[in-house]
């Protein structure tokens, strides 16, 4: 059992952008000792490739079809019981610290508090953020009007110190809430906004990749052809959208360079917070008492396939970094084997010695600590309004609404270049994955209605026995309120 429990997450970090995923020029001293001192997971996949339906899913531990939360306009339904809510009754502290993205965003989700600071681009949310610059005398500008946001296509630069920069806000914040209350049981989610675009480190480190060996994006528009439709032109509508004001369809492999320079900075600025916060874990000496999760909601294709951010399954978008460190969890070691985001809420639970709801659709994990080359699911899924994914380990395969669907081997083609759906040599494969994701859908719609819209048998009985009290009495059925 875990005394505390600290989730940190990241917004929009695709799984190969760490050192301990083979990115060895990168600077995070912090998340290095995590993969060192903890367990590190070579397959997560995400319950869905965008924030707020992935993050009501690491609230609740149900598939977004389940809790009907398919894409960033909806909220989470308020009688959907989520961890917060239920580990605040074993005695421990709860707070929320960072991006939450919820609906309404300020609200607690069960949370005992929070300290807000929510998406760069939503200035005008009156979050601890802005507050936190007000009380400098500074404001929160708009990311358009940073300087190079329109020249590097999105990659601008923060022209301020690195603590008033909003990962370096979290970092502080998260460190400074340990100082305060490490010394009693937590359970905690400490979500980073960044490095989610715009790519914008603090100006002192926007040029600390500048001669880094960044890896070109794979694939390019052009493969698109033989993609679903809804791949093309993603960019585009962007242009309208006064939150980027920008035609991503325009980046040219400079701006994908900038991008990812920036991008990584942003990660290096987020590890110097986790630095903070581990420091001030050991201040109370509490580290080894703690159950540290690192992960992020959702990927970034960085210009991959031509591509912006996410969205779609490529696994630039779908798989994430995940690393544990903490009670039970073996040093030294990694697993290979396939995992969801959403496997971490049952874990949540158990490793706090709480009784999970039974709502949870998640796989557990624990056999992983034991034993990392165990298999504790075939299949990932992934799912967004519109499409559906399906991952086993060696192939992909996604539907879309419109009937166009995706397959790929990632054996033979671990970039995701040709899509092989409706090839008749992996006819078998795909039919296979087709019933794989009729199964999901079969296991979702049973869920839907035992957990979200929860039948009323009480309701029936309470009638039932109402009507045989009125003719036991003798009398003719009365209408009479029971509730
Ligand atoms: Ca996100």
């Amino acid at each position: 059992m875990a005394r505390n429990l600290l989730l940190i997450t990241t917004d929009q970090q695709r799984w190969d952008s760490l050192p301990c995923y083979g990115l060895d020029f990168m600077h995070t001293p912090n998340l290095d000792r995590l993969a060192r001192e903890g367990m590190v997971f070579d397959h997560c996949i995400v319950p869905s490739p965008v924030c707020v339906p992935c993050r009501a899913s690491v609230m609740s531990g149900q598939y977004p079809s389940v809790t009907g939360v398919l894409g960033n306009g909806n909220g989470l339904p308020e009688h959907v019981p989520t961890w917060p809510r239920i580990l605040a009754q074993t005695g421990r502290r709860t707070a929320a610290i960072g991006k939450m993205h919820f609906h309404p965003w300020d609200s607690l989700q069960g949370f005992d508090e929070r300290i807000m600071a929510e998406d760069k681009r939503h200035v005008y949310l009156p979050d601890h953020h802005v507050q936190f610059l007000a009380a400098h005398g500074l404001d929160r500008p708009h990311p358009t009007t940073l300087p190079g946001y329109y020249d590097n296509m999105g990659a601008s630069i923060t022209p301020r110190d690195r603590k008033f920069h909003v990962d370096g806000f979290v970092g502080d914040q998260a460190a400074e809430w340990l100082r305060h209350h490490g010394d009693n049981p937590f359970a905690i989610w400490v979500s980073f906004p960044g490095p989610h675009d715009p790519y914008d480190p603090p100006e002192d480190m926007a040029e600390m990749y500048a001669d880094a060996p960044i890896p070109e994006p794979v694939g390019s528009a052009k493969e698109l052809a033989d993609k679903p439709p809804a791949q093309r032109d993603r960019g585009r509508g962007s242009l309208a959208n006064s939150m980027f004001r920008l035609d991503y369809s325009q980046a040219t492999p400079e701006h994908y360079r900038k991008w990812r320079e920036h991008y990584y900075a942003n990660i290096s600025l987020i590890d110097e917070g986790i630095g903070k916060i581990i420091a001030a874990l050991e201040s109370h000496r509490v580290f080894d008492d703690t159950l540290v999760i690192f992960t992020s909601d959702h990927g970034d294709a960085l210009g991959d396939h031509g591509l912006p951010f996410k969205g779609f399954f490529y696994e630039s978008m779908s798989h994430v970094p995940l690393i544990m460190r903490g009670p039970d969890i073996p040093a030294h070691r990694r697993s290979t084997a396939l995992v969801s985001t959403l496997d971490l809420v049952p874990l949540f639970y158990r490793a706090c010695d709480a009784e999970p709801p039974d709502t949870l659709q998640g796989a557990d994990m624990r056999p992983l600590f034991r034993t990392p080359t165990t298999t504790i699911r075939h299949a990932a899924f992934c799912e967004i309004g519109g499409r559906v994914m399906v991952r086993t380990s060696r192939y992909k395969y996604a539907h879309y609404a419109d009937g166009s669907a995706e397959l790929y081997d990632l054996e033979s083609d671990p970039n995701e270049l040709i899509n092989r759906a409706g090839d008749s040599d992996l006819a078998h494969v795909e039919r296979d994955l087709k019933s794989r994701l009729l199964e999901h859908g079969i296991d979702n719609q049973k869920h839907q209605s035992r957990y979200v819209s929860a039948p009323q048998y009480w309701l029936r009985d309470a009638l039932e026995a109402d009507y045989k009290k009125q003719r036991a009495e003798g009398g003719n059925l009365r209408y009479r309120p029971i509730y």
